[in-house]
């Protein structure tokens, strides 16, 4: 029998058959052990209530299977997905809350560690909140910004702030089909009522307010924590990392940042290379301390400050049977609770730092934005101090991948016109030329159902290849790095030719490094700045664009893919559709919602039909804009070898620009 492959991340793959020789449990051994429930996974299962759960199986119609209250099959599969999505914005919301809390501690003072680094963004997010800022001392303009930014969670009346900020027909499309949203708690509070027992028993209507609160994240939640985060720690610009689970050094005192929020892992950043702790590390015998991040903390530290990455999400336990990794340290979400149990088996510390993540057997340093520094250090002492206890026992790989990271809609804008004529004229025009077929966002985790990482790469490879150019965000990102994709030779090697003539005079990758899951909101607004340009969709809905999430798990990734087809992308997710019970259910979020918002949700398991869907529409899209017909191998001259000399050109063009806007 041929060799199950688990994950397509070689590095990954040669640590988990270590730790399959030694029975060592990953996410892989119980992902092959535990089979989808097939009621659960199609949406068919219905526990909203204690006359259940009724398990909505066996009748002819979708209308027959009822529960016992007579909750129908598509009510009952619209109610689990609207659930998803409530649990999912409320993530990126609370992520946003806390960004929005850090920046108000800043603008009053109550905290030293923290500065605005960036204070043309400030005043880029107070233009969009009518916020007056020419002459205001800095820290009024930042208090300003978060107060209004916070009242976006609890507003009941109203829209939220940053809705303004999308193409004006798509959002006469919201407030044509009510779901603009108001304040993102009320939207999230709204679902859960909704979808109890005896409440909305219309699908439609049901699904309807799933967008209305997945917009709360898309254009509230996630924005607010994108921009927030730029705010203080900087907008991104290209810079080199490397990828791979091979970033970890024998002779160093190895710390993890693993996560989401970026507060504590700036701060980590800001300490890890103070001379005091640096020459502590060296009292306990490591020639130094080397941080590396996991999962989308990874995302953020990596395009601010060049910080390697370990991997994304199936990645975090194989980490730990590096045996090199002194602490590793999370914060919220994507943390899976088997760290501790693995951690155990070899000298790791896990230190949780929130409030809402508690690992039994972890030990807990409370994260507190007042005394950031003084709580990173005692948390790089506590990796430090366990420095000695490293055993020998361990998977060690050396293998590691160059990384350009750090594309955000600035920096895009920037490098298609310069400081002064920063615009996306270029890409616009490239693509209604066909040089570039369309464009494809994609996003999401990776999944040990899957081989993990393989769709990702597949699909990545193919759409460059067929000249889509492609941006990525979260694990897909991580993904493609620690496959080594996310450099410009990627292009050289492997676009079509009209993307690698493009790639080649701006000198960037084919994939674009956007950042963390909250960041897939770059993509919003990057895709409205390409509707003001001209010559495409004067909405987001109508360009050649396309998301996908080929290895989904999470509710976040339900929630993204909805506020991404309720703004008018297609979105395909990868794997089984947890509302495949229902052929309603899928109606409405592909037909449907294709027809009032030119998006749709689709889940395709075939990899393959994911890439033909996904060039379908964008093709079809062109045909609707009347743009010029693709025709392969059209641009772009014959691939030719690259000397020394160019390589260091392009690698020149994609250095950061300090101070470029
Ligand atoms: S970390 S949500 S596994 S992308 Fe943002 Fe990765 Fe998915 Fe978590």
């Amino acid at each position: 029998m041929d060799k199950v492959v688990k994950t397509a991340n070689k590095e990954a793959a040669q640590v988990l058959e270590w730790a399959e020789s030694r029975n060592l449990e990953t996410c892989f051994t119980r992902a092959e052990r535990l089979k989808p429930c097939p009621i659960g996974e199609t949406g068919a299962c219905c526990k909203v209530c204690h006359m259940g759960p009724c398990r909505l199986v066996g009748k002819n119609t979708e209308e027959e299977a009822r529960g016992v209250c007579g909750a129908t099959l598509p009510v009952v599969a619209a109610r689990n997905l609207v659930r998803m999505i409530a649990a999912g914005t409320a993530c990126h919301g609370d992520h946003g809350r806390d960004m929005a809390f850090t920046l108000l501690a800043v603008a009053n003072g109550d905290t030293k560690d923290f500065q605005i680094k960036d204070v043309k963004k400030l005043y880029r997010v107070a233009g969009y909140l009518n916020i007056e800022f020419e002459g205001r001392p800095v820290n009024d303009v930042a208090k300003d910004v978060a107060i209004k930014l916070l009242e976006d969670f609890g507003r009941q009346r109203g829209v939220v702030n940053f809705i303004k900020r999308a193409p004006k027909k798509t959002q006469e499309r919201w407030e044509k089909w009510g779901i603009l949203p108001r304040g993102i708690d009320r939207e999230i509070a709204e679902s859960l009522d909704r979808t109890t027992m005896g409440m909305d028993a219309d699908p439609d209507s049901l699904l309807t307010h799933g967008l209305r609160t997945a917009l709360s994240n898309g254009w509230g939640g996630s924005m607010i924590s994108t921009e927030i985060t730029d705010i203080l720690f900087g907008t991104p610009m290209p810079i080199k990392a490397e990828a791979s689970l091979g970033i970890f050094k024998d002779e160093e005192v190895n710390l993890v940042i693993h996560g989401h929020e970026p507060s504590l892992a700036e701060t980590i950043v800001d300490v890890v290379s103070e001379p005091e702790l640096v020459a502590y590390a060296m009292t306990k015998g490591a020639k130094g301390i080397n941080l590396g991040g996991m999962c989308c903390t990874a995302n953020e530290v990596m395009m601010r400050h060049g910080i390697p990455t370990a991997g994304g999400f199936t990645n975090q336990e194989l980490g730990i049977m590096t045996g090199l990794i002194d602490a590793m340290v999370v914060d919220v979400q994507c943390i899976m609770p088997a760290l501790t149990e693995i951690s155990k088996k070899f000298h790791t510390k896990v230190l949780t730092t929130s409030e809402k993540v508690r690992l039994p057997g972890a030990q807990h340093v409370q994260f507190d934005e007042h005394r950031a520094k003084e709580i990173a250090r005692e948390i790089v002492k506590i990796a430090i101090n366990n420095f000695p206890n490293r055993k020998k026992e361990g998977s060690h790989i050396t293998e590691k991948f160059p990384v350009i990271a750090g594309f955000s809609q600035e920096y895009i804008e920037y490098m298609q016109g310069g400081k002064w004529r920063a615009s996306f004229r270029p890409l616009n025009d490239a693509i209604m030329a066909g040089r570039v077929r369309g464009v494809v966002g994609m996003a999401g985790c990776d999944n040990p159902r899957f081989p993990a990482t393989g769709v990702h790469k597949f699909l990545a490879t193919e759409l460059i290849k067929n000249d889509v150019l492609v941006v990525s965000t979260g694990c897909s990102s991580a993904s493609c790095a620690t496959a080594g994709f996310l450099t410009p030779e990627m292009a050289i090697e492997n676009a079509g030719p009209g993307l690698r003539e493009v790639c080649e005079a701006i000198g960037i990758p084919p994939i674009l490094h956007l950042g963390s899951c909250v960041d897939n909101t770059r993509i919003l607004t990057i895709a409205t700045a390409m509707a003001a340009e001209g010559g495409l969709s004067d909405e987001i809905g109508g360009m050649p664009a396309v998301g996908i999430a080929p290895e989904f798990i999470t509710e976040k990734a339900i929630s993204i893919g909805c506020y991404f087809a309720a703004s008018g992308v297609p979105v395909i997710f990868g794997g089984e559709s947890p509302v495949g019970a229902s052929s309603e259910v899928t109606r409405i979020m592909t037909e449907v919602w294709f027809e009032r918002f030119k998006g749709a949700l689709h889940f395709e398991p075939d990899p393959e039909k994911i890439l033909e869907m996904a060039i379908d529409y964008i093709d079809k899209a062109r045909e609707a804009l009347k743009l010029k017909k693709y025709e392969p191998g059209r641009f772009g001259t014959e691939r030719v070898l690259m000397d020394m000399a160019a390589r260091r050109e392009i690698e020149r063009a994609a250095k950061p620009h300090l101070g470029i806007y």
